[in-house]
């Protein structure tokens, strides 16, 4: 039986996060023992921000070292590069004429990054981000996308798109459906809990990077934001207690326990305690990934072998088709 495909990639934007690992990279070690897989090194998105001495080349090779670090098997899933498979970009042209100005304008993403830059140098890239995210999808006839919570949107758009596009012109792209995980699937910033964890925030105290040294990971979990709640009760309430939540469920994501069986273990201990605890699972789980990465990482010829199968994989099915749709739209014979 043919196996269902599974997209996702993640934009080599910076040093990857515990929340990029918990939200997608989690996800996707289990998923490839059963679906046919592509992951892929969204480079092309990254572009749309510009950071000042940022070596995209470099971080592509660091975001693979990453991937292969956490256990995705490039004998088991596709794993290439966004800007070298065309078609990805061919086709966002194409899905461009199928959306609307109003759906972009919605996006919360890019409602963020207008205030996030303060409406001052927005280029058209972040505006345009969701239609190439949805090219990447469906250019592989994707069912299943696993993303975080922050990306389920996109996913939606992506979904409106395509069934567009399948009314008009009979059904050419699957439906795909985003997996988003009940808990973890968005691992809060540490000391400023309203928000995600981003690998490109400034404030380095708000994130437990995957490349984590062991001292800075007991004292940011130890600065980590928490309540004014008198009790002090270690309870899961993302709501009134998002911080202490947050805590539980990287220590639950982290080590596969039930977030009620956690609390019912800290009852009646500190915050502190439940922190130092979760320092500690953190350091024990970031330790296989650190050695596993830092085995890989100056391998350059070893990694861009890797890629080069990839992009063979992928290109392959992406030129398929892309040749398909290009027929259904009249643009070839
Ligand atoms: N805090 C998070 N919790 C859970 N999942 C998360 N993801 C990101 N942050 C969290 C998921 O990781 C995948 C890759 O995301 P991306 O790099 O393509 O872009 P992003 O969502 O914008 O992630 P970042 O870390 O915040 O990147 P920057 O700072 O560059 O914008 C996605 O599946 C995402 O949901």
């Amino acid at each position: 039986m043919k196996k269902n495909i599974v997209f996702s990639g993640i934009q080599p934007s910076g040093k990857l996060t515990i929340g990029n690992y918990i939200g997608a990279i989690k996800q996707w070690v289990k998923m490839q023992n059963k679906y046919n897989c592509f992951f892929c090194i969204v480079d092309l998105h990254t572009i749309t921000l510009k950071k000042k001495n940022f070596d995209l080349n470099n971080a592509i090779l660091d975001t693979l070292s990453i991937y292969l670090a956490c256990g995705i098997n490039p004998k088991k899933s596709v794993i290439f590069i966004q800007s070298h498979i065309s078609e990805h970009t061919q086709l966002s042209w194409i899905l461009n004429c199928y959306s609307y100005y109003g759906e972009l304008k919605r996006m919360t993403q890019f409602k963020n990054k207008l205030i996030k830059y303060n409406f001052k140098n927005i280029n058209s890239g972040i505006f345009f981000y969701p239609i190439l995210m949805a090219s990447d999808i469906l250019l592989y006839q994707t069912s299943y996308v696993p993303i975080g919570e922050d990306q389920k949107q996109h996913i939606e758009l992506c979904r409106n798109i395509a069934n567009r596009f399948n009314n008009n012109y009979g059904n050419i792209f699957n439906i795909p459906k985003p997996c988003i995980l009940k808990y973890g699937s968005k691992i809060l910033s540490l000391q400023e809990t309203k928000k995600k964890m981003s690998k490109s925030d400034n404030n380095y105290n708000n994130i437990i990077y995957l490349l984590e040294k062991k001292e800075n990971i007991f004292k940011k979990i130890k600065l980590a934001k928490t309540d004014s709640d008198k009790t002090r009760k270690i309870k899961y309430d993302i709501i009134n207690k998002p911080g202490i939540s947050n805590i539980l469920n990287i220590f639950a994501s982290l080590t596969g326990e039930k977030i009620t069986n956690i609390v019912k273990n800290f009852n009646g201990k500190m915050y502190n305690d439940l922190k130092y605890e979760t320092s500690k699972v953190l350091i024990y789980f970031l330790e296989k990934i650190q050695e596993n990465y830092y085995n890989i990482r100056n391998k350059e010829s070893f990694l861009k072998d890797i890629i080069y199968d990839g992009n063979i994989k992928a290109k392959k099915i992406a030129k398929i088709n892309f040749l398909k749709i290009k027929k259904k739209i009249n643009l070839l014979k």
